[in-house]
């Protein structure tokens, strides 16, 4: 295995990893958290959709109520990321431990303290906290009392428990992201997990039951509403964040993918075209542009679709422009105008399989040089820093003997994402940092398995919440803890065991 040993990494590049709140922390009623929407959605796995109840049922499971436990694990946790030499972690505040139900005057003291000690514990090891304002888990009193981000009044809920968290963490946390993947709002997989606009009881996740029957103009406008709301609340925080403290740096965050042709029949690239415009520039270009692109007109008026905004918003949406553009890359994906051609199996965003690539156990594409175009296309567009705020590979890892976690395909998949980034710095792209997703085994998004296993430390937990929570190191431990010590130079070789 070749070894490269020039680094192209800027040597304040920001290595580190991601998690979030519903997907590790567990304690999901402890120290006066309220209930959030996550806690509301039951364990799936790749063939049965997770769903969403409207009362917490004893007969189901949610895996978010306990997750890894990282509520009483983080000092051993964050130990772990250090010695892997981690410079910074991405995690998120769940906004229902700071406000429980989300419409409170009030924040929970407990819930601040909780996070402060977090983030010290960070800063012990010389570590950055990039913290998520909103990872898919809003406090779910604000679902059931006011219909979610569909609602305007969730803009000043929103603020309110921006300003608390950026007044309380002043000096601690520099970086913010606003709404995870925000562009998952485009489409309806997005409509519950972002917008926290809640199903009928007993609904799948992403509305996959109803995949043959189109959304009426009315949900669609609702959807697109809410998206609005979150583009003026980002905005405004951006300005709050400033205003608080000079030192913030506040990014916006989608879920990111190349679109390909699936053939070079015009039709195939004008399909690419509308498809990019609508999953990746539209929420870009409004957060990091401050206004609604062109292109999205036609679309609105093609589908009835009217969002209810008022008449500031266009000024706040040109004054809260984001500081830098996150994002999580998993894979690419490809478009055809033929309905004929057979769609893949996907995640968030379903696209045609491309027959140059593999992909994981879960069906989702492998392509790292993906990454490289993408980081390229983004920065040609935008011209702001970039960073990479997800990107690993969920599989089934099986402890070998002495219950070592040889995860190969891992590293491998990690390796050529790292090289693709490494090339993208070359030509030119500022590149900020890259936090893999993730550090540790967590709880899945999609599927809400913990069988679908991402981190470089394993968890001793089983798809039903049985284990003893132990945490081990996997070989990819020792790879990325070299990885970072060269500054993403020295990448290959196996053999990466204590
Ligand atoms: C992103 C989410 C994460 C994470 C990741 C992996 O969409 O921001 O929360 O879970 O995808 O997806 P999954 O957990 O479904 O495998």
């Amino acid at each position: 295995m070749s070894k490269e040993h020039r680094s192209a990494f800027p040597p304040d590049f920001l290595w580190g990893g991601a998690i979030a709140a519903n997907q590790t922390e567990g304690a999901w009623r402890e120290d006066g958290k309220g209930e959030s929407v996550a806690d509301h959605i039951t364990a799936g796995t790749k063939t049965s959709p997770r769903r969403f109840t409207e009362k917490i049922r004893a007969e189901e499971f949610y895996p978010s109520h306990q997750a890894v436990d990282f509520y009483h694990h983080y000092k051993e946790d964050i130990a772990l990321f250090a010695e892997m030499g981690m410079r910074v972690l991405r995690l998120s505040i769940a906004w229902s431990r700071i406000f429980p139900e989300g419409d409170e005057e009030k924040p929970n003291e407990k819930g601040i303290a909780f996070y402060r000690n977090v983030f010290e514990e960070c800063r012990r090891y010389g570590m950055e906290p990039m913290v998520t304002l909103s990872h898919y888990e809003m406090p779910y009193g604000l679902c059931r009392k006011y219909g979610g981000w569909g609602n305007r009044k969730l803009i000043d809920f929103f603020l309110r428990y921006c300003e608390t968290v950026f007044q309380a963490y002043a000096g601690q946390v520099r970086f913010w992201l606003t709404f995870n993947e925000m562009n998952t709002l485009v489409s309806r997989f997005g409509t519950l997990l972002g917008a926290g606009i809640l199903p009928e009881d007993g609904r799948d996740l992403f509305g996959m039951d109803k995949m043959g029957m189109p959304e009426t103009a009315e949900e669609q406008s609702r959807r697109f509403t809410a998206l609005h709301h979150q583009f003026v609340a980002g905005a405004k925080a951006v300005r709050l964040a400033h205003e608080i403290d000079p030192a913030n740096r506040v990014g916006c965050m989608l879920s990111a993918a190349g679109v390909y042709p699936y053939t070079c029949s015009p039709d195939d690239v004008l399909e690419a075209q509308r498809q990019m415009n609508r999953s990746s520039w539209f929420c870009g270009d409004v957060c990091i542009r401050g206004a609604y692109p062109y292109f999205m007109n036609r679309y609105f008026r093609e589908n009835g679709i009217e969002i209810v905004k008022d008449r500031e918003d266009e000024q706040i949406l040109r004054a809260g422009c984001a500081d830098f553009l996150s994002f999580s890359y998993y894979s690419s994906r490809c478009a055809t105008a033929d309905k004929e051609v057979v769609k893949s199996a996907g995640n968030m965003m379903l696209g045609v399989a491309n027959p140059y690539l593999a992909a994981s156990e879960w069906g989702w594409t492998i392509d790292a040089k993906g990454l490289r175009y993408l980081l390229n296309e983004l920065y040609s567009r935008y011209g702001i820093p970039l960073m990479v705020v997800e990107n690993g590979l969920g599989a089934v890892d099986e402890p070998g003997e002495g219950g070592r976690i040889h995860d190969d395909y891992r590293i491998a998949y990690l390796r050529a994402h790292v090289e693709q980034m490494r090339e993208a710095v070359e030509d030119g792209v500022e590149l900020m940092g890259y936090t893999p997703w993730s550090c540790i085994d967590l709880i899945s998004a999609s599927t809400g398995e913990m069988k679908k296993r991402y981190g470089f430390i394993y968890v001793d937990k089983d798809n039903r919440g049985n284990g003893t929570l132990k945490r081990s190191k996997k070989d990819s431990f020792y790879w990325y803890q070299r990885c970072i010590a060269s500054n993403g130079a020295d990448l290959g070789g196996d053999g990466y065991a204590d």
